[in-house]
């Protein structure tokens, strides 16, 4: 099967023109998995996880990405830039190479994970690491694009958003109606904001759980955090881009913003991967650690629903997570000894 891509499969409800390139790597169609151990634990008769790492660069990025690239093609652009906490950058490279289009990528030093630099890099964007953390990015890189000549592909850019919120249409569809919840992790905001715009269009209304790590969660404590700190590092983000935006999400969804520190992320994190069987960066199993613990705060407030967590990037992303968190590599065995070591 030929993937239609979200540009030519949404196209009646995205700002395609005759004139917009046909620009796709294959986004968007993600799969729906059932996880019903996890399920069981949050009390609901339903935990779907939407598996967003399995679009073309690993992460729901690619969903707005194709569209901001493409429009930024059709007028004209030669540069395009974006601050990043890494997979605004993969996705950025890997469709400005596909686009002809030159791409930097700026990033804060240190906290980023590596699967996430080598992709950027292996697109060929360059890289330019900031002194400072991924708010000081965004805005020396608002500042220096709002001259004009170059293209800005952070989620500030609405065609971003624009993208993204197909992956609601898909769960409606794939569902054959609304789901009852949707939790998501809340980096910059932009994703959720998406959502509640995909569910608007359609006409529906259902609570969206934001969820935030516990050292970076401006939206819990209503705000800015000046030194964002999580393992998460997707989603360590102090001053959230489309915060007005998402605030609205929550309020006219019925829904809730919710922190949960980094242990209970890793524990998520190792749960989805053993007992779901779906490998997702720390940052994307913050919703099914959010849901856990909400459920824990008030039992049976889930009863009967059907939920859907929003596992937004592939777990190679950050493959220092995941060694850090598995047990150590075992000596060497000699051929003789394996059917002893399988054991
Ligand atoms: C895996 O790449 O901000 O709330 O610069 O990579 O829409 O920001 C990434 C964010 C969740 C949060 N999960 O989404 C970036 C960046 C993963 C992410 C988020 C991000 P938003």
């Amino acid at each position: 099967m030929i993937r239609a891509g979200v540009l030519l499969r949404w196209r009646d409800r995205l700002p395609v023109t005759p004139r917009t390139p046909a620009l796709t790597l294959g986004e968007g169609d993600t799969p729906l998995v059932a996880a019903p151990t996890l399920a069981r634990d949050i009390g609901c008769a339903e935990l779907w996880l939407k598996v967003e790492g399995q679009n073309p660069t690993g992460s729901f990025k690619d969903r707005g990405m194709v569209v901001a690239v493409a429009k930024a093609s059709e007028a004209g652009a030669k540069l395009a830039v974006c601050a990043s906490t890494g997979n605004t950058s993969a996705s950025a490279a890997a469709y400005c190479a596909a686009a002809g289009i030159t791409c930097r990528v700026v990033v804060p030093e240190g906290k980023v994970a590596l699967g996430k630099l080598a992709q950027a890099l292996a697109h060929g964007a360059r890289i330019v690491v900031l002194r400072g953390n991924f708010d000081t990015a965004l805005s020396a890189v608002r500042a220096l694009t709002a001259r004009g000549g170059i293209a800005l592909l952070n989620s500030v850019n609405p065609y971003r958003l624009e993208g993204q919120k197909t992956a609601a249409f898909e769960i409606v569809e794939s569902l054959g109606g609304p789901p009852s919840g949707l939790a998501l992790p809340v980096g910059n905001a932009g994703n959720i904001s998406a959502y509640w715009r995909g569910f608007v269009e359609l006409g529906m209304q259902l609570p969206i759980y934001g969820i935030q790590a516990a050292g970076a969660a401006p939206l819990v404590s209503g705000a800015p955090v000046e030194h964002p700190e999580t393992l998460a590092t997707a989603i360590r983000i102090g001053n959230p881009a489309s915060w007005t935006l998402a605030v609205q999400a929550q309020r006219e969804s019925g829904g809730q913003f919710a922190a949960v520190p980094d242990e209970e992320i890793v524990a998520a994190y190792k749960r989805l991967a053993a007992e779901a069987g779906v490998f997702c960066e720390p940052a994307s199993a913050a919703p099914v650690a959010g849901l856990l613990r909400l459920a824990r705060e008030r039992p049976g407030r889930f009863a009967g629903q059907r939920l859907v967590a929003v596992l937004t990037g592939h777990g190679l992303k950050d493959p220092q997570a995941a060694i850090a968190q598995a047990p150590p590599l075992p000596e060497p065995v000699p051929a003789g000894s394996i059917e002893e070591a399988l054991r």
